[in-house]
């Protein structure tokens, strides 16, 4: 028999459907699951088939993001009438769910241009910005990236060089930023950086502007299927009308943090659930001791601790979906939802890995592109301990981030 025809037989062929053990699909609207099935079909279609090549490759397909809008991926939460889907934010969850169980990378996309570039415009942005921007990002006519994170300031971005100096009819802008998803292939970039009185405003750059540069970030083992890079401010004349009039601070920028961090908590339960469906079905195929794997309690300990983890984060994902929808959520909930869940994922990719063995470091199976994206998850969008210092903060009143 070949080397090739030996392996056990590769799951290429994508019939995903995500475990329901405690029924939640009943709390979901008619319009919510329709949602899920649009997307779940798209991603069979336009990813799956091809995220093992672009992540082997280190290949950002531009052409995504085309396909990416087409199908509403973009800014689900954002009124109609300035291009977005209008829909409630469980729509938006299982969107990310079902983006991230075809890959994490991916949902990078789609999460920095609806949370991370429409959001901030929509939320903070002048009538003509919202005009101007919003419907071709939400068509992905435009792609966008967001600027917070520098060489020196990441998890304290109240730290940041980036300035502006008022000129008149404009600013000038230097400094730079670091580990930006997008940033190579944007159109736009949301910035933030302080002014002379040390306040951080936010604002719309478009790439053609002088002095901007955004070099790649090249040797990731994490997200290749996305593209990172550098945004560099070299004394970039910002026109005023590019300023985002209704709020600054570092509240600006961190509350649409909230809305990203939202999307990742459900985001990498998709991830999870694909660890774990592609785990089951090859533990019952695979035979070693004249039995399938699946017989062992061991391989069967694996799999029900990930499906109850699953289950977990299911609930609190629809819970917080609910609270979403109605405003209510608040940055600590939404804290402990991001790491919670993204453990939760990590854990089962590691898990899901054991059970494949060998074959689990292979790119026949999506589990170790899985494992190795969520260890950007669980550091992006504020890390794992920062998280927890959040939570600590709301628990006992006391900051222990200094
Ligand atoms: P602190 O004093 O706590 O707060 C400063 C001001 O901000 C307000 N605030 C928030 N507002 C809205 N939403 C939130 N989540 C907020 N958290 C805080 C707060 O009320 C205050 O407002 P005001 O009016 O009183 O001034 O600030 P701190 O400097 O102590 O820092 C707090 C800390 C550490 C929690 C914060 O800096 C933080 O979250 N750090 C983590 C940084 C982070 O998450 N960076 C993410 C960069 S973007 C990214 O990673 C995108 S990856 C995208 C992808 O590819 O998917
Ligand atoms: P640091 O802040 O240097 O942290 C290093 C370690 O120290 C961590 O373990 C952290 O938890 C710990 N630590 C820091 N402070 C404390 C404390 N007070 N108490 C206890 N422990 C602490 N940023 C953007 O702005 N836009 C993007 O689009 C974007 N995309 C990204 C894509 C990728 C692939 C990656 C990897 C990052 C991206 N980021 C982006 C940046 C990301 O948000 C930061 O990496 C993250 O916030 C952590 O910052 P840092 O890497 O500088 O780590």
């Amino acid at each position: 028999m070949s080397e090739e025809a030996s392996r056990p037989k590769s799951s290429f062929y994508d019939d995903f459907e995500s475990p329901d053990f405690y029924d939640i699909d009943t709390l979901l609207t008619e319009e919510q699951i329709l949602v899920r099935s649009a997307m779940r079909d798209f991603v069979k279609q336009e990813i799956t088939p091809f995220i093992e090549e672009w992540a082997q490759n280190s290949t950002f397909p531009k052409n995504i993001v085309k396909k990416f809008g087409d199908i509403g991926a973009f800014g689900p939460f954002i009124p109609a009438k300035y291009g977005g889907g209008d829909m409630d934010y469980i729509s938006y969850g299982l969107i990310m769910q079902e983006i991230e169980r075809g890959d994490s990378g991916m949902r990078s996309t789609a999460s920095v241009q609806g949370s991370l570039v429409m959001f901030p415009i929509y939320k903070y942005g002048s009538e003509s910005q919202k005009e101007k921007y919003l419907p071709k990002l939400a068509s992905g006519e435009l792609l966008g990236c967001f600027g917070l994170t520098e060489p020196d300031f990441g998890s304290n971005p109240a730290g940041m060089k980036s300035r502006i100096v008022d000129k008149g009819d404009h600013y000038i802008l230097n400094g730079s930023k670091m580990w930006i998803s997008n940033a190579p292939d944007a159109d736009i970039a949301i910035v933030w950086a302080k002014d002379e009185t040390d306040r951080i405003k936010g604002m719309i750059l478009e790439r053609d502007m002088e002095g901007l540069t955004t070099p790649e970030t090249h040797g990731k083992w994490s997200l290749r299927a996305s593209c990172t890079g550098e945004l560099v401010f070299d004394n970039v004349k910002v026109p005023k009308e590019q300023i985002l009039p209704d709020r600054d601070g570092l509240g600006a920028p961190l509350g649409c943090l909230d809305s990203a961090r939202y999307g990742i908590a459900w985001g990498v339960i998709g991830a999870a659930m694909d660890c774990y469906e592609s785990a089951r079905k090859y533990a019952l195929e695979r035979i070693q001791f004249d039995k399938p794997i699946a017989s062992f309690q061991l391989t069967q300990k694996k799999l029900a601790e990930m499906l109850t983890e699953i289950t977990k984060a299911q609930l609190l994902n629809w819970r917080l979906g609910r609270l979403m929808t109605e405003g209510k959520a608040s940055s600590s909930q939404i804290s402990l939802a991001k790491r919670n869940n993204v453990e939760v994922a990590l854990n089962i990719a590691r898990e899901a890995r054991q059970i494949f063995g060998g074959m689990g470091i292979t790119g026949d199976y999506p589990i170790m592109r899985h494992m190795m994206n969520l260890e950007s998850v669980i550091t992006y969008e504020g890390t794992h301990d920062i998280h927890l210092l959040i939570l600590g903060k709301e628990i006992t009143g006391i900051s222990a981030f200094i």
